[in-house]
């Protein structure tokens, strides 16, 4: 049992932190930034069925990450029912064909070109698992409402950790990003406080896949030391 104090009233736990020296720091920073590095956003995913349980796992590590005032304000669904993810498919590329045909501009449509996306999405059939992340804008506990903060800001910090976790297991996604996403709520359900927020698919890169030849910007470029 670890070591409890109240402060300010409320009960805390002692942080049992990790001891790591100088150069621990620099080598475990080096090591992750290479094992980061390598996540490739991919389209094309084998068939292989992967055991639900390692699915729990990354979501329960998306689950650590830090939301305003800990409401922790997201619901993961995960699905594998080929039925829904059929319909999933269809809605999302009803919407995509309208969206690259009508509703992205010429300048959007060619920052596309290289990675050589268009309306059509076989991955959300494909990937033995869909992940649909959805935001609460605010919580309902015994049908009262609660006030949720920082929402997009906790989401998108527990979409960065579920994406690192499923590239680290040894699996792949891409960000799908159906716009409008509103048949999701439909198809998966949920109530009207929660709304969609992003569309994974989740399994094992397709063998033989290829991925854009584009490149990181370099520190330099996008960090200012003061
Ligand atoms: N939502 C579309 C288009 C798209 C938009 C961006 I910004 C991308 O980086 C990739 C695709 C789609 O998912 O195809």
């Amino acid at each position: 049992m670890s070591e409890k104090k109240r402060i300010k009233g409320h009960l805390h736990i002692r942080y049992e932190a990790e001891k790591r020296t100088a150069s621990e720091l620099l080598q475990r920073s080096q090591d992750f930034y290479t094992m980061m590095d390598r996540r490739r956003t991919i389209r094309e995913f084998e068939k292989t069925p992967i055991d639900r349980s390692v699915l729990e796992q990354i979501i329960r590590t998306a689950g650590t990450a830090p939301s305003g005032a800990h409401k922790q304000p997201w619901t993961f669904c995960l699905i594998s029912d080929p039925e829904i993810k059929k319909k999933i498919r269809e809605a999302a590329e009803e919407e995509e064909k309208i969206s690259y045909t009508s509703r992205m501009t010429d300048t959007w449509k060619n920052d596309l070109k290289p990675l050589g996306t268009d309306w059509e999405k076989p991955f959300l059939e494909e990937a033995p698992y869909l992940i649909v992340v959805f935001k609460q804008s605010y919580g309902m506990e015994n049908g009262e409402k609660v006030q949720h903060y920082y929402v997009n800001e906790s989401v998108g910090i527990a979409c960065g950790f579920l994406i690192a976790a499923i590239h680290q297991a040894g699996l792949a996604t891409v960000t799908h990003t159906p716009s409008p996403m509103n048949f999701l709520s439909q198809i998966l359900n949920r109530p009207s406080h929660e709304k969609p927020f992003l569309l994974l698919p989740v399994g094992y890169p397709k063998e033989n896949t290829y991925v854009p030849d584009i490149e990181r910007k370099k520190l330099e470029d996008f960090m200012i030391s003061y």
